[in-house]
């Protein structure tokens, strides 16, 4: 006599996204939908109890969006370095199991390129002639003996 015995799987196992921690770089230009990272968790089990879905916990001012089933994680809204230099990004991944089993958090610090996205600017024109007039005038009694040097101390 022949006893079949047929294994069930039950959800044993938690998502799990294999680090705690990652650092990204995006640059500033990034558009909406850029991609930023793809979140991947991996559970052992079977059928509905390795069934991952991933999650925020939390989000800088709404900046980026995660795709639940993908685990896409994409720009929502346009970056600047200039305003922020660093997001910090909470995800979470669950199965489809009962009872469900959710995955420790994964922290995604997210840094902001540079780009060369402002043009310069003369702002400091003012300041520049005054401080040029306040050496010319300062300068005045040399002036009468000795032509002026300007020296340019900072520029590109
Ligand atoms: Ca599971
Ligand atoms: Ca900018
Ligand atoms: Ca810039």
């Amino acid at each position: 006599m022949q006893v079949e015995i047929q294994i069930q799987d039950v959800n044993d196992n938690t998502p799990n996204f294999g680090s705690q921690e990652i650092k990204i770089w995006v640059p500033e230009t990034a558009e909406q939908g850029h991609i930023v990272y793809s979140a991947v968790a991996t559970d052992k089990d079977t059928g509905v109890n390795g069934e991952v879905s991933y999650f925020m916990i939390s989000n800088t001012q709404g900046f980026f969006k995660l795709d639940r089933s993908s685990g896409f994680l994409t720009v929502q809204r346009s970056l600047d370095y200039e305003t922020a230099k660093e997001y910090t990004v909470v995800l979470g991944a669950k199965d489809n199991g009962n009872p469900q089993k959710v995955s420790q958090n994964l922290t995604l610090h997210i840094e902001v390129q540079d780009s060369n996205d402002n043009p310069p600017v003369w702002h400091q024109v003012t300041e520049l002639l005054s401080t040029l007039l306040i050496f010319r005038f300062t300068n005045f009694s040399r002036l009468m003996h000795t032509r002026p040097h300007f020296i340019i101390l900072t520029g590109c």
